[in-house]
């Protein structure tokens, strides 16, 4: 079977290159030896995705593990009926199992055995830069405080797959209304966990650790913009980006910062992780836009992670009628 992992996005296969391959084996071997060392390989590879039943049983066991003790606390949460879906859910075993997260892997199968690696407990998340009051919250907190809700929303990778999952948790507006932005603030930076100890994928130097994204704050504040904490009914695992992370809807998954520790509110433009690493692909403000192609591959239609089933990508991944009015078409690189 062949695992490719390229260094930026992944290529359609159709694409990659003898040197996409090399490298990509390359790395996929050190990852396999150090899996089978501590015997976790499983069934994880079979299929390309599909889990063995062993794989379900041990997912099943993630999902426990991660659960707030006791009574489950606020999970599973309200469905918030407003948004809905034009497609089915995606089954569970999907979406918690085909990740990518590249602190832990470049190999979307393995992201979610590295990641039993991340400390989710105690997590707080500092609040500051352009705020009135900037504060630290611990990630239970903010929970009880907020109230966490039900979405179902569609997903789209800018690799151009794509799944329709229940994200919960609370808009990233309430949060920011807690610190007071100040009229000064313009944009939103967001900095994940920066513990190379956890993930094997940080002494890749090639690339700007921590992971960072930015959103403008006509972007942060509209009402799709999520700050998740949960995923089908119960808390974040770990590989989706426990116990906090963020969901833009209407644009590529890569600005949905994962496992997030600091949020700062700045008047300069920020950098962003793939900026720096990929320069020469999407910008700051690239949103899903079907006829706007990556440079290596083209953006028209998407495969849904679960059936392998291709549907015709929608701009704004058809959230337009909540955010067409943020942007003038054209202008988004
Ligand atoms: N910290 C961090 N956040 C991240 C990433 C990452 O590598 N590190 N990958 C991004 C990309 S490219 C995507 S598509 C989504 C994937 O989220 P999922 O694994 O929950 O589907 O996480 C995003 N957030
Ligand atoms: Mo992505």
């Amino acid at each position: 079977m062949l695992i490719r992992v390229p260094k930026g996005w992944e290529l359609p296969e159709s694409e990659a290159t003898p040197e996409d391959d090399y490298y990509s084996r390359r790395r996929f071997l050190g990852a396999s030896r150090r899996l089978l060392a501590s015997s976790l390989l499983g069934g994880a590879l079979v299929g390309g995705g599909i889990l063995s039943a062993s794989e379900e049983e041990q997912s099943k066991r993630d999902a426990r593990k991660t659960s707030t003790p006791g009574d489950g606390g606020p999970y599973p949460p309200k469905r918030n009926e407003k948004y809905v879906l034009d497609r089915p859910l995606t089954p569970e075993k999907f979406a918690i199992s085909y990740n990518n997260f590249y602190e832990f892997s470049f190999n979307k199968q393995l992201v979610r055995l590295y990641a039993e690696k991340l400390v989710t407990e105690p997590w707080s998340v500092e609040v500051g830069g352009l705020v009135a009051k900037p504060q630290r919250f611990e990630v239970t907190d903010l929970i009880k405080k907020l109230g966490i809700e039900e979405r179902l929303y569609r997903f789209r990778c800018v690799e151009a797959w794509a799944m329709a999952v229940p994200w919960v948790g609370f808009p990233l507006s309430k949060l920011l209304d807690l610190v007071e932005p100040l009229g000064s603030a313009k944009y939103v930076r967001f900095v994940s966990f920066n513990k190379p100890e956890w993930g094997p994928g940080f002494a890749d130097t090639a690339y700007p650790w921590p992971y960072f994204e930015g959103l403008t704050m006509a972007e942060a504040t509209n009402e799709l913009t999520l700050m998740t904490t949960g995923l089908y009914g119960k808390p974040l695992p770990k590989q989706n980006g426990a116990p906090l992370r963020l969901i833009v809807p209407w644009k590529y998954g890569f600005k949905s910062a994962k496992s997030i520790v600091k949020i700062e509110l700045t008047e300069k433009r920020p950098s962003t992780f793939w900026n720096q690493v990929l320069p020469q692909e999407y910008g700051f403000d690239a949103n899903v836009e079907p006829d706007v192609p990556h440079p290596r591959w083209s953006q028209a239609s998407e495969r849904m992670i679960d059936t392998g089933q291709r549907r015709k990508s929608q701009l704004y991944n058809g959230y337009g009628e909540y955010v067409a009015k943020l942007y003038k078409r054209g202008a988004s690189k």
